[in-house]
């Protein structure tokens, strides 16, 4: 599956401006905070491995910035949530997510039920597992969705 992050780059401003106002600092804090952290870095670097160039830098800044468009925004949360980058939410992916959104609130059988019931009514084709199709559904029913994600989308 093709991102097209290129082309949809190109829609979200990075204001040079902005950047040096907000600096370095303001997407550290929001990393800091972030329990997806190493999720976030690992899906910006371009070997996977969570080295940032200074483009895959520029990329991740741009995504976590209010500004970003949503559709560049929920392509980044399915690549953040695909643990084990198949291209796929599967019910594991969706547990690991569901474990780190909740910060250990729920209990492994919560997380188990709640991970095959959405995965249950989105997925459109019936594979038991979610495409970036399958998850934009997920997205479209519940437009908090990505806010929860404590990315400051
Ligand atoms: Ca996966
Ligand atoms: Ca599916």
């Amino acid at each position: 599956m093709a991102y097209h992050y290129s082309t949809l780059a190109c829609h979200s401003s990075l204001d040079p401006e902005q950047c040096e106002q907000n600096g370095g600092s303001s997407i550290c804090y929001v990393l800091e905070a972030n329990p997806f952290r190493n999720r976030i870095v690992e899906s910006f670097s371009e070997d996977g491995l969570g080295n940032l160039s200074f483009n895959d830098f520029v990329d991740m800044f741009s995504v976590l910035s209010e500004m970003a468009p949503r559709q560049l925004k929920a392509i980044y949360t399915f690549k953040i949530s695909d643990f084990n980058t198949d291209d796929f939410i599967c019910k594991e992916d969706l547990e690991k997510t569901l474990t780190k959104l909740t910060r250990d609130d729920l209990i492994p059988v919560e997380i188990n039920f709640v991970s095959e019931k959405a995965i249950k009514e989105a997925d459109l084709d019936g594979d038991s597992k979610l495409s970036f199709a399958d998850f934009e559904n997920i997205i479209s029913r519940a437009p908090d969705f990505l806010r929860t994600f404590h990315i400051r989308f």
